[in-house]
């Protein structure tokens, strides 16, 4: 079975991904660091592509990078081994940060100072896209406004600036979403696929 990780920070939107992807109901917070440690779930997504054919997947939900020290401590070896064995991982930001930093020191951890690259498929998604100043989301359509539409190539080139240094990620593989709005997921699961299909 294939397998897919997720990372992140700390409340860049991980689980509610995986609830939108998975259709699961997994516990989320606005502020609290809500998971605690990894969860896994295996089955299928809920996806209309290639007519509800996609194969069943391993999913793993991961703890929120630079979310309190004594989760990653409890689970920093199964953290390690997720993210060199895994198929694809989704790094997960928040589209309304410019502060990477705590994402790149968790890749330097993770990839041993950058000696130790995962051969995995790399996928950014830049969640809560709908958040992007001026917060104006075109609700009739469900798409961005024409202002955060602008906005939206400035983000994306930022953040492969800012990860492509720490992992090997191309900028096709950076897709702009929003789990509540359901925006953006039908591209994720296809570039999921990607490699695979
Ligand atoms: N506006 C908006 N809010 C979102 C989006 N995705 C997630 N959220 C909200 O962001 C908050 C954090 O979401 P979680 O899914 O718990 O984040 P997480 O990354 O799993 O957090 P940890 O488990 O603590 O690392 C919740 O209140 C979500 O409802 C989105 O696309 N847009
Ligand atoms: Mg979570």
């Amino acid at each position: 079975m294939r397998t897919l990780a997720v990372f992140g920070q700390a409340g860049s939107g991980k689980t509610s991904l995986c609830n939108s992807l998975f259709g699961l109901d997994w516990k989320t917070d606005p502020a609290i660091d809500c998971t605690k440690y990894i969860f896994q779930y295996e089955g299928n997504f809920v996806s209309s592509l290639n007519g509800n054919q996609l194969p069943k997947w391993k999913l793993h939900d991961t703890p929120g990078v630079g979310a309190s020290e004594d989760i990653h401590q409890n689970c920093l070896q199964e953290l390690l081994d997720t993210f060199h064995q895994v198929d694809v991982i989704v790094w997960v930001i928040q589209a309304d940060t410019r502060a990477l930093r705590v994402d790149q020191e968790a890749i330097l951890d993770l990839t041993s100072n950058g000696q130790k690259i995962p051969e995995s498929h790399l996928i950014l998604a830049i969640n809560q896209i709908d958040r992007v100043h001026p917060e104006n989301w075109d609700e009739v359509n469900n798409i961005p406004s024409p202002e955060q539409q602008e906005i939206i190539p400035d983000k994306i080139s930022l953040a492969h600036k800012r990860f492509s240094p720490y992992l090997p990620i191309s900028i096709e593989h950076i897709i702009p979403c929003s789990t509540v709005k359901r925006y953006g997921l039908d591209r994720l699961v296809y570039t999921i696929h990607q490699p695979f299909l």
